[in-house]
């Protein structure tokens, strides 16, 4: 009788610690998946769903590393939308912020593969990260996102082209030792300048257009 208990009661040990480990994985799964949507969310801007500032910023300086020692282009393109303060206070808040979405639906359809990025930038700027791509294929996505946007027709009764439209700068570079992220961003941004002194709703590239004081942007 003694010897029966004794066996049941390694045998309810046994299954016992069995759920125990079960548990304890499924605790580890759980975690592991909640861990996933944390990092997932915390690189995911709220408005439109895309790559967050934060997360742009981490991956232009993993992508400039890895086109250092690869020698491989890397470009940046910079989008503007145009005239949206005039947008906003024409159509209200709301709407801006619906725009916005589209916009960056727009952006994710027109870039090339999973290795682009696309980010919102801040306020109604949005960056893609084309890792490997020089400025004709830079230029050429660019013009694809313009084109994009003007055929989504979203109404724009204050800006001259009639919908909402946006300026993009675009600039590419092999990276060399001692050049900074910033460098790209920086060329990228004056283009995007240019775009928007042009009159809008075009595309710029660094060191192919020049700027009206005579060197090269
Ligand atoms: P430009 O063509 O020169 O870029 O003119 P702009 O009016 O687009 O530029 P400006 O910098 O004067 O205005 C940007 C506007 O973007 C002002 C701001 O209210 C609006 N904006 C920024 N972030 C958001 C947002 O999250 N939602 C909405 N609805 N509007 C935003
Ligand atoms: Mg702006
Ligand atoms: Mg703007």
């Amino acid at each position: 009788m003694i010897l029966r208990t004794q066996e049941f009661i390694l045998t309810m040990s046994i299954v016992g610690m069995g759920f125990a480990v079960l548990f304890a994985e499924q605790k580890a799964m759980r975690l592991e998946v909640l861990n996933r949507s944390l990092r997932a969310l915390s690189a995911t801007d709220g408005l439109t769903g895309v790559a967050n500032r934060r997360h742009f910023d981490e991956v232009l300086i993993a992508e400039s590393a890895r086109a250092r020692s690869s020698g491989e282009s890397l470009a940046l393109a910079l989008v503007d939308v145009d005239l949206f303060k005039p947008y906003n206070d024409c159509y209200g808040h709301q709407a801006g912020d619906d725009a916005l979405r589209l916009i960056s639906d727009a952006l994710v359809n027109s870039k090339r593969g999973t290795r682009d990025l696309v980010a919102r930038y801040g306020g109604e700027e949005f960056a893609i990260i084309l890792p490997g791509a020089d400025v004709g294929i830079a230029r050429q996505t660019a013009w694809t996102v313009c084109q994009a946007l003007e055929a989504q027709q979203l109404p724009h009764v204050e800006s001259p082209f009639g919908v909402l439209t946006a300026s993009i700068g675009v600039a590419a570079l092999v990276p060399a030792n001692g050049d900074a992220p910033s460098l790209l961003l920086k060329r990228a941004d004056a283009a995007l300048y240019e775009a928007k002194r042009r009159g809008r709703n075009q595309v710029a590239v660094h060191g192919h257009e020049r700027f009206p004081h005579g060197e090269k942007i």
